[in-house]
């Protein structure tokens, strides 16, 4: 931004203008943006000598949006809707020239100037719905008629950024210039001066098959269940093919109002603002860290395929080591197959598949890892295995590489004191199957170096991930929650709620899985070794589930092998009236919970040990947690997330619950008044 606000500038160049955002960070359009663009461009228009007009923007990239923060307040004039019609309704040819990510608004701005030139790495891309909103300056209207309606669909219901290749093809832009964008943004003006202005607007209204539309909105409903936006969005852009264009603005604008003000939004708003907080940690300011180019694994199951597969799709180099031969085979074939698999879809070329496992070693010799500058054990869980495995390497490698482990649940300072190098030893606890899921929990133990923090939470954005960074404890933040949840639901089955209402209680809710669909996904043994093995440090009289460990006892182990909570016939999941029968008899003077209470109390279990979790400080902010849940466990992200949530609701009421049901089943939750307090002064929930 230029002096006293100055964030709009024009520069007269012969018979051309050059306008030029210049609002960074990403040059939102906030009122100030705003109010200068309607001025810059009704001052170009009354100026006899510019005959053509450029519109550019300073700094990393174009427009990316309209500023989120103000969605909080009274919209101010002008609305970026009507700054967009002036823009279009210009009596000279206005040229775009797009680089870095032209998004939402800025998008909308583009769609209405009379053409566009894109710098050939440009993004471009209306991702409104991700904020839980839909295009409001235009957007559902002019990009059908640039586009046609099924790929406007496309876009706006998943908000995606084509590359410029692909706005190229669809015929979003008209020109992608591999060097000089504004020369080429300026040649393509002088080319228009004296031809008649192509307004976006003016086209004709783009056709609609109705049988493609109602598919199209079934699959939208099917697979963003629950969200508002995405839906409401489809309706607007089909009024493209149906009602006059001025109508149609009319009615996005106030679908747009609508939405902006509704709890979904807000939610998503929140999500959007917490993933920008999530790296800021202030004892890690600073610190620079170089990319890795290349990472290595140990152990070739699930885990160690997955987490290799995530790192050589992101253009890593990786050497997987694994002690038994058929293991590593295994694991060599699992990532063969997924890639083989992505190519039958279209994802990847057969050249790409060739390139990425040629940057992939295999091997049994640990030795091989002595240079290497981050290793990743990933065997199975056992804490003495860990600890061997962990003392090898530590012999092995050079004294700067850095060690870590993937383990969901054993305490990282014990796994660190079998190593001469706790300060570069940390968890990386990656979610299955780690090539697809987000979520990466970035374990800080007590002497691990901000050094090595830094380059962990860097190879997180290296592979795309969120990495979240958290403290010690048991089952860190995502798992340790689960487990509460878990129990919590359990204990309603063993008081007499069928587990399937439970499920379908929180599938309506909106989880991607109900709790007991869950557990048999991920396998009962797992939970109930995991009980086992704490079975020593629990309290003598405190309560725990125990039908699960009937049905485990009776080899009823999960999808694994077909039953669990439920049986599985071809895939589908069904009740069984064999776990039926044992809920009756289990449960005696059944309890059968509504939904509602269903909600209250699993929520209750959840907020309770989140809020512990921030009061020990295992994460700096409530909104962290929230990006664990919607990022790893299939929390619904238009709630905001489970802190997001219940602070809606009202968390002292949401703890109170807990208390209640604490004391109802038993249980040591260390529900306090102290801990509400403590909540309610933290920081971060403000
Ligand atoms: C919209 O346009 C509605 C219209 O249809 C209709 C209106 C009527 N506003 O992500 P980064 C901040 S809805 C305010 O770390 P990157 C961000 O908070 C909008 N602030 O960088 C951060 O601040 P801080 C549709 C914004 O390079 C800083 O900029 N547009 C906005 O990794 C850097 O951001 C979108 O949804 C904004 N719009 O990624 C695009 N955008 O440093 C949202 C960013 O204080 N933005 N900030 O933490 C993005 O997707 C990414 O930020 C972007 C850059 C890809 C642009």
């Amino acid at each position: 931004m230029g002096e006293a606000g100055q964030c709009v500038v024009i520069e007269q160049d012969g018979p051309l203008a050059l306008v030029v955002i210049d609002h960074p960070p990403v040059n939102a359009t906030s009122v100030a943006v705003r109010a200068q663009l309607l001025q810059a461009f009704a001052q170009i228009d009354a100026d006899a000598s510019v005959q053509a007009i450029v519109l550019a923007a300073a700094g990393r990239t174009f427009v990316a949006g309209a500023d989120i923060r103000e969605f909080d307040f009274p919209t101010q004039d002008p609305h970026l809707r009507d700054v967009v019609q002036a823009i279009e309704h210009v009596g000279k040819p206005v040229v775009a020239a797009l680089h870095g990510t032209t998004l939402g608004g800025g998008c909308e701005i583009a769609l209405a100037c009379h053409a566009r030139v894109i710098d050939a790495q440009g993004k471009i891309g209306l991702p409104e719905v991700k904020l839980g909103l839909l295009p409001g300056a235009g957007g559902t209207q002019r990009l059908p008629r640039l586009v046609g309606v099924m790929a406007a669909l496309d876009m706006i219901t998943s908000g995606r950024m084509v590359s410029a290749k692909e706005a190229l093809a669809l015929g979003l832009v008209d020109q992608v210039v591999a060097t000089d964008l504004r020369d080429a943004a300026k040649e393509k003006a002088l080319s228009l001066i004296g031809q008649p202005i192509r307004r976006t607007s003016d086209l004709p209204a783009p056709s609609c098959v109705p049988s493609d539309c109602d598919a199209f909105v079934k699959s939208v409903q099917q697979k963003l269940r629950g969200q508002i936006a995405p839906l409401k969005a489809t309706e607007m852009v089909m009024l493209s093919s149906t009602t006059p264009f001025a109508e149609a603005i009319r009615l996005e604008s106030e679908a747009f109002e609508g939405l902006k003000h509704s709890a979904q939004s807000k939610a998503m708003r929140h999500v959007f603002f917490a993933e920008r907080a999530v790296g800021h940690h202030p004892d890690l300011k600073g610190i620079t860290t170089d990319p890795f180019t290349s990472i290595s694994v140990v152990g070739a199951g699930m885990m160690g395929s997955g987490i290799s597969v995530a790192a050589l799709d992101a253009g890593l180099s990786v050497t997987m080591v694994e002690a038994n031969a058929d293991a590593l085979e295994k694991g060599m074939a699992r990532i063969r197959g997924l890639y083989e698999r992505a190519i039958k879809s279209g994802r990847i070329s057969q050249a790409v598949m060739d390139e990425r496992l040629a940057r992939l070693t295999a091997t049994h010799d640990l030795g091989a890892l002595a240079h290497q500058p981050l290793v990743i054990e990933a065997i199975y869980e056992n804490q003495q295995a860990k600890k061997d495995l962990l003392q090898r390497l530590d012999e092995v490698m050079d004294a700067a590489g850095i060690l870590a482990s993937n383990t969901s649940y054993i305490d990282i300072n014990l796994l660190a004191a079998s190593t001469q190098r706790p300060d570069r030893f940390l968890g990386l606890h990656f979610f299955s199957p780690a090539h697809v899921m987000r979520l990466l929990e970035v374990v800080r133990g007590d002497a691990t170096s901000p050094q090595t923090l830094a380059r962990a939470l860097a190879l997180g954005k290296q592979l795309n991930k969120l990495a979240v960074m958290v403290g010690v404890c048991e089952g860190f933040v995502g798992n340790r929650i689960l487990t509460r949840f878990w129990d919590a639901c359990t204990f309603m089955v063993e008081d007499g709620t069928p587990p399937q209402e439970i499920d379908a209680a929180f599938e309506r809710f909106g989880m991607a899985m109900g709790p007991f669909a869950v557990q048999d996904l991920a396998g009962l043994d797992i939970s109930y070794a995991m009980r086992q093995r704490l079975a020593a440090q629990r309290q003598p009289h405190e309560r725990v589930p125990v039908l699960v460990d009937r049905l485990v006892e009776q080899g009823r182990l999960g999808q694994k092998n077909g039953q669990g909570w439920y049986r599985y016939e071809a895939g589908k999941r069904q009740v069984d009236p064999v776990v039926s029968d044992l809920v009756t008899a289990h449960a005696g003077d059944a309890v059968r919970l509504s939904a509602e209470a269903i909600i209250a109390r699993g929520r209750a279990a959840m907020v309770n040990e989140a809020a512990k979790i921030l009061q020990e400080g295992i994460v700096p902010r409530a909104s962290d947690i929230d990006l664990v849940k919607i990022n790893g466990y299939g929390f619904p992200v238009w709630r905001g997330g489970v802190m997001f949530e219940a602070m809606q609701f009202g968390l002292e009421a949401v703890l109170a619950e807990a208390h209640k049901i604490a004391q109802d089943y038993g249980v040591t939750w260390e529900v306090s008044d102290a801990l509400i307090e403590a909540v309610r002064t933290q920081k971060g929930f403000a």
